[in-house]
């Protein structure tokens, strides 16, 4: 397994929308792997392919305590988004920037697992908060979309110094 590099918000290559999966072969089962050791090294509970900058519909997600708990979603597909609820977000591509989202409170997705079955997870609470966030990204969209101009403003004038700080 490797670590993959993660791209850095506002990089271009994170607005791509990702492409259906054709194959489950070994290239996805590698892909996952490797997601998932990226995802646990951050640390976070959610990674997408377009963060890795492969523009596939490819997700995994483990909000467990533990740890071990992995959840991958190939070609996810959102239903029956109801209710709301309003959570702090970060995001491993936007490191260091915190901010509240509004998102519905109950999710179902459909998807194929690793096995290329199809499954269908009706989630709430924060795992429906991380289903939305990590399909968000696979149409191109980082949390940030969903703030004031004002704030995105911001955030990208903070990000260009920090940058600037550290090279
Ligand atoms: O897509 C990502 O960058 C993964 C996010 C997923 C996420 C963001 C906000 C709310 C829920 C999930 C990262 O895991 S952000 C880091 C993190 C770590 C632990 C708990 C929440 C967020
Ligand atoms: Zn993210």
């Amino acid at each position: 397994m490797s670590l993959l590099p993660i791209l850095r918000f506002p990089d271009v290559r994170l607005k791509k929308i990702a492409a259906p999966v054709i194959n489950i072969d070994d290239g996805i089962r590698k892909l996952v792997a490797d997601m998932a050791e990226t995802m646990y090294e951050a640390p976070g509970i959610g990674l997408a392919a377009t963060q890795v900058d492969v523009h596939k519909q490819v997700v995994v997600i483990d909000i467990s305590e533990e740890k071990n708990d992995l959840r991958v979603f190939i070609n996810p597909r959102l239903e029956n988004c109801t209710g709301a609820q309003t959570g702090e977000e970060g995001c491993l591509s936007v490191p260091g920037i915190y901010d509240k989202v509004e998102r519905a409170e109950r999710v179902t997705v459909h998807y194929l697992d690793l096995d290329g079955k199809t499954q269908r997870l009706d989630a709430e609470g924060l795992l429906a908060v991380c289903i939305q966030h990590e399909l968000d990204h696979l149409n191109g969209k980082v949390f940030v979309d969903h703030l004031s101009q004002l704030k995105q403003t911001r955030i990208k004038s903070k990000l260009a110094k920090q940058a600037r700080v550290t090279a």
